[in-house]
């Protein structure tokens, strides 16, 4: 096992990509080999372009015995889903979802897994086609590996394709317990791709003032892509022209149609592997099954910042509860009453569904801010409730941005008269708007140049594909060169791997 030093070294290294190559020199194996995937590409050789996983770190591995040796470590991890919101999760390497493995077809692999949880785990290989006594499954392929031991999986790969690792304990992996396993094929695929990218995709329900999801609910108000909820997820950075291939990963409750805006994509491959290409028809949305993985690629021949998100409207949305009064800014409420009340659901009982009387729940529309019931400020209000909303919530959220209401369009809306008179109004309320805006919040190089305001209008399982002219392309890529030293400080891996 390297020392912390080189061990940072190779992390940093990965995430350079090709920019790592001196650093890397005067590192290990690993680096070389990984960043050798982008050289080749630029060249045009045979070689897979490594795949990013943005907002997950890349797991590195040196060369043990003739085999790639991985290191992974269960434990628990905490985790900023979106700026103000930490929540408590199980990951591996202080990650969730855990760090990417990137390995080829006909490696032979020893993956290392430490147990640092206070349960017994194990670790699945999600479509290895692998003995029987490396699948994983607890007390019928394996005795489940105990707090603090470990147990070393080893395999030889002839597969290729996406795939994924997650315990094979189910609240586990609702706990956030999974990670990509990228097994490149030895030649690149045809047409050759000049970008991958990967994204998990989870879901968790946590109640307002709560930090741990509850892994037993059905209803979810938290979805992320790798471990972010908008606006905090990272955008795709693309240049103009550039063939694509965009990968995701489910394991969860629900099933995500994923969308792409501006372009129309084919189905590659799925959680098996590539896909025939007589079966590749084109689509602008693709269904991600639980315990699914799907492969689309494009042309980005369309500039502009385009839109990447799950269609469930619920799953672009963060922190969706009913407006049950105190649970929303008093910890440790006690559960109430039953679910359709909680649920915001009426039943006949007397009083207001978002009333005091009903218990916690993850019903519907809290955002932000939210403290009792009150009229909502987001859709075409008028303007004096609107800045009361809006100096209360900014109260209440540091470093949310301000003079947000300046200029924005709604100010100039009245209210329609009849407005309240309309049944089911409002519906956008919470959801989205200029006052969640927090550009400031979430700045970095990949938003760099993107709309003011732009933060507003994401949340839950939406990203940005940027596919941006060669100027623009270049000049994000060289800030996002230059922020590097600051990712080499990753907590949570530094600190377990030691030992
Ligand atoms: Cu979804």
């Amino acid at each position: 096992m390297g020392n912390r030093r080189s061990f940072l070294q190779k992390i940093a290294a990965l995430s350079a990509g090709a920019l790592a190559s001196a650093k890397a020199s005067a590192t290990q194996n690993t680096a070389m080999q990984h960043s050798g995937h982008a050289a080749e590409a630029r060249q045009g050789s045979g070689g897979p372009v490594t795949v990013e996983t943005p907002d997950v770190p890349q797991l590195p591995w040196q060369m043990v015995n003739g085999a790639k040796e991985f290191h992974l470590i269960a434990e628990p991890v905490r985790r900023e889903i979106t700026p103000g919101k930490t929540l408590d999760f199980w990951g591996f390497n202080g990650s969730v979802p855990g760090p990417t493995i990137q390995v080829t077809e006909g490696d032979r692999v020893r993956i290392i897994v430490d147990n640092h949880l206070p349960e017994p785990t194990s670790m699945h290989w999600h479509g290895f086609e692998i003995p029987n006594y490396m699948d994983g499954a607890p007390g019928t392929s394996q005795d489940p590996i105990r707090p603090g031991g470990r147990f070393v999986y080893e395999f030889t790969l002839h597969q290729n394709g996406t795939f994924f690792y997650h315990p094979h304990q189910a609240m586990q992996e609702m706990f956030g317990m999974i990670g990509t396993f990228i097994m490149h094929p030895q030649q690149a695929y045809r047409p050759r791709v000049d970008k991958d990218f990967a994204i998990i995709l989870q879901e968790f329900a946590v109640l307002p003032n709560n930090t741990v999801p509850n892994s037993m609910n059905m209803e979810f108000n938290w979805l992320t892509f790798n471990g972010k909820a908008g606006p905090a997820t990272t955008p795709l950075i693309i240049r103009l022209g550039d063939r694509v291939r965009l990968r995701f990963m489910n394991l969860g409750m629900d099933h995500h149609p994923i969308h792409l805006h501006g372009h129309t994509f084919y189905v590659t491959g799925s959680e098996a592997g590539r896909q025939p290409e007589a079966g590749w028809g084109p689509k602008n949305t693709v269904l991600v099954g639980v315990a699914e993985a799907v492969d689309f690629e494009f042309v980005a021949n369309n500039p502009g910042d385009w839109m990447l998100h799950c269609h469930l409207p619920h799953h672009m949305m963060n922190q969706m509860s009913s407006n049950v009064g105190p649970l929303t800014r008093r910890p440790g409420m006690p559960m109430g009453v039953s679910m359709e009340n909680g649920m915001g659901m009426l039943d006949g009982t007397p009083g207001a569904p978002l009333g005091d009387d009903y218990g916690p729940s993850l019903g519907r529309g809290m955002g932000v801010g939210s403290a009792d019931d009150q009229r909502t400020t987001n859709g075409p209000l008028n303007e004096t409730e609107a800045q009361r909303a809006m100096s209360s919530m900014q109260s209440q959220v540091p470093g949310m941005q301000h003079g947000q209401m300046e200029g924005m369009e709604h100010r100039k809306e009245k209210l329609p008269e009849n407005a309240n008179q309309i049944p089911g109004f409002p519906q956008d309320a919470y959801m989205e708007g200029p006052m969640m805006a927090m550009d400031k919040m979430v700045e970095k190089p990949e938003n760099y140049g993107l709309r003011p305001g732009w933060s507003g209008f994401m949340q839950g399982m939406m990203t940005f594909v940027r596919v941006l002219q060669p100027d623009m392309y270049e000049k994000i890529q060289a800030m996002r060169a230059k922020k590097l030293p600051n990712e080499r400080q990753m907590p949570g891996m530094e600190h377990h791997h030691g030992g």
